[in-house]
């Protein structure tokens, strides 16, 4: 027995050595970048931390963090034979969605941000911040936190360090970035990099403020720990901070999924859409062949499912793109094994589970579930708010087991069908731009430009029925230019000039078409089956680049005949398939004055081309 002990007590260590505390005296010993050590120390001052946590981004460092998480309760483990490496996490209940009215461009002047932007002073925004700040972490560690958005060495990625009081969000970022000592290699001595200062506060909607100031490269975060709202690199980073980096810069960072679809002769063909908010990047991104075109041997692989950063290459005059994550932020409720199988994949093992149900399994431990899951509904399981929830209360009630937003957190690694390309410093070439929302009514399943302005005109007027991603009344159109709305950086006139723009560099241009998988009957039933089927339409996309689909010109775009979109397998009609296509005059007309407050609110603003778009429509019409 005092034989054992030692060799015991040895085990025991050898797992539990793991510790990123650090005391500040050490600080500048972890920190060499001089630049950094300046803004941390400044940070550490205000915020008042107990702690501090050097993030090193090794998997020893995760799993600590995991552990620990489980003690102070910001995560449960879940049954770790069923998902190995998994977590569930509840976020505060006012606390599950971006919040679009607390976010801020901040900036001297407003007309710098423009008219679909909330605006605050950088001045008055620093200070009011500064005084929720101030003292926030005391009692808290504080995680430092730096990363890379896009892959190591890519011309186009860039550094992000977030100093944060949340556990969740530290191991979230070591999941959604490339997190860790890569980073301080990718930075140098460097002074250009994003300073994302979070705190959860007491995750008060009253004081809660998402704020970037694109002038000097920093993002302050206060009061959430949910998603876009707290992950900097993400929606904060890679979108409207970088959008107004590649404004300057001459690049793009869009809301825009990456996909790779190889024909079965071996053909590869980069597609990216931008669809908004829970509108079908992730599923789109994984879609699976369905049987005749798998058996012929088409492909998909993913590059990213919701941010795409596009430059033109010099040499080639085209467009290239990479994603700057690392891992995926996916919706959960409606993911099953018939819908996406690869997000399914995705998130067997490594994952975090964010306001979903949580099921107690007969020895004591826990299972996930969710509305849309495969197999038998649980007899009860805890709601995604801690209540109690069963299929009799879900009937009584229509409460939800899962928010109708809860996220799946997982790396990019896990996905069984991604592109060999998705770490390359070089991107892909881009040969297709898809612009899709979600429209019940009225809008077509598929048709193309007719010029990459006509195209640019379809992003910038593209309409989207609101969705549960952000807090707010949920199916009402909006305008999302791009499925950009809630993330431009700066100016949208100036964005839109900077898309016209871009095409000035390309010698060979991305064809641009608009979707819709959305249209419903007068039933509410979806007139298209979606996911996998999707290939039917992405078929006639790829087609088309390549000039091999015949197209007939209508006054909104180039559309297919009904049989120039295969429906063979499917319970489609060609009548059918002609009524999703069909657009009536009034149908149209309704479309081009819902279209009017968009260019009310731009009035002054817009670049002339969009009107002239406009007014070629109207003509065509
Ligand atoms: P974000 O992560 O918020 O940017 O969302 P996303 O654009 O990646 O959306 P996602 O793929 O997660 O899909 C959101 C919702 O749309 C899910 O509930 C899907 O079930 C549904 N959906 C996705 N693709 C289709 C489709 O082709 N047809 C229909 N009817 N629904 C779809
Ligand atoms: C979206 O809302 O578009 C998302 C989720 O992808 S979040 O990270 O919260 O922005
Ligand atoms: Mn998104």
């Amino acid at each position: 027995m005092s034989m054992a002990a030692p060799a015991e007590k040895k085990t025991m260590t050898a797992t539990n050595t793991f510790s990123g505390y650090i005391t500040r005296n050490d600080l500048a010993g972890h920190c060499k970048n001089p630049h950094a050590l300046a803004w941390i120390e400044k940070c550490i001052d205000l915020c008042k931390p107990d702690k501090l946590f050097w993030c090193n981004g090794s998997a020893a460092e995760r799993q600590s963090l995991f552990e620990q998480g489980c003690k102070d309760g910001t995560f449960i483990k879940l049954n770790q034979q069923k998902l190995p490496g998994c977590y569930f996490h509840r976020s505060n209940s006012n606390d599950v969605a971006r919040t679009e009215h607390l976010t801020f461009i901040c900036t001297p002047s407003d007309d710098l941000v423009g008219p679909t932007n909330n605006w605050m002073s950088d001045k008055e925004a620093y200070a009011r911040l500064r005084g929720l700040y101030d003292g926030c972490m005391k009692g808290r560690t504080m995680f430092i936190v730096p990363f890379v958005m896009g892959p190591i060495g890519s011309p186009l990625a860039k550094v992000g360090i977030e100093l944060t009081d949340s556990l969740y969000v530290t191991v979230s970022m070591s999941i959604m970035t490339r997190m860790g000592d890569v980073a301080w290699k990718q930075l140098g001595d460097d002074d250009e990099f994003t300073r994302c200062l979070h705190s959860v506060g007491d995750v008060n909607p009253d004081r809660r403020y998402i704020c970037h100031f694109p002038l000097d490269n920093t993002i302050w975060s206060f009061g959430s720990g949910y998603g876009g709202n707290a992950l900097l690199g993400k929606k904060c980073l890679a979108l409207r901070i970088a959008s107004y980096l590649g404004r300057q810069q001459g690049w793009m960072a869009e809301h825009m999924l990456l996909l790779c679809a190889t024909s079965p002769k071996g053909q590869k063909t980069y597609v990216a859409a931008a669809f908004p908010s829970a509108c079908g990047k992730t599923n789109f991104a994984m879609l699976i062949p369905p049987g005749k075109y798998a058996d012929q041997g088409w492909k998909i692989t993913t590059l990213g499912d919701d941010i795409a950063w596009m430059w033109v290459d010099k040499e080639s005059g085209r467009l290239r793109a990479i994603n700057p994550e690392a891992g995926y932020f996916g919706v959960v409720p409606g993911t099953n094994y018939t819908s996406n199988p690869n997000a399914m994949e995705s998130m067997k093992k490594d994952t975090i589970y964010t306001n979903v149900g949580l099921v107690t399994l007969p020895d004591g431990t826990y299972d996930v579930w969710w509305e849309g899951k495969d197999g038998e509904v649980p007899q009860r399981c805890t709601d995604w708010q801690g209540r109690e929830w069963t299929p009799q209360i879900a009937k009584e009630t229509g409460a939800k087991a899962a928010h109708p937003n809860s996220r799946f957190t997982a790396p990019m690694a896990n996905n069984p069908v991604l592109d060999e390309s998705a770490d390359d410093p070089a991107g892909v070439p881009v040969s297709a731009i898809i612009f899709g929302g979600r429209r019940s009514k009225g809008v077509p399943l598929i048709y193309q430009a007719f010029n990459w302005m006509h195209g640019v005109y379809l992003g910038f007027t593209l309409g989207s029925e609101t969705t549960a991603a952000a807090t707010g009344a949920v199916g009402v159109v909006r305008r999302d230019p791009m499925a950009m709305l809630p993330f431009i950086g700066y100016n949208i006139r100036d964005y839109l000039v900077h898309w016209s723009r871009m095409r000035k560099g390309m010698k060979d241009c991305p064809r641009i078409f608009h979707v819709n998988w959305f249209r419903k009957d007068e039933n509410g039933k979806f007139l298209w089956p979606g996911f996998g089927e999707n290939m039917r339409v992405l078929k006639w996309i790829i087609d088309r680049c390549h000039g091999g689909a015949y197209a007939v010109e209508t006054p909104i775009g180039w559309m297919p005949r009904p049989g120039d979109i295969d429906l063979e397998g499917l319970s489609v009609t060609r009548e059918q398939f002609e009524k999703m296509q069909a657009v009536t005059p009034e149908e149209m007309k309704a479309e081009i004055i819902g279209q009017e407050e968009l260019f009310l609110k731009l009035a002054g603003d817009l670049p002339k081309e969009m009107i002239f778009q406009r007014e070629l429509l109207i003509a065509r019409l």
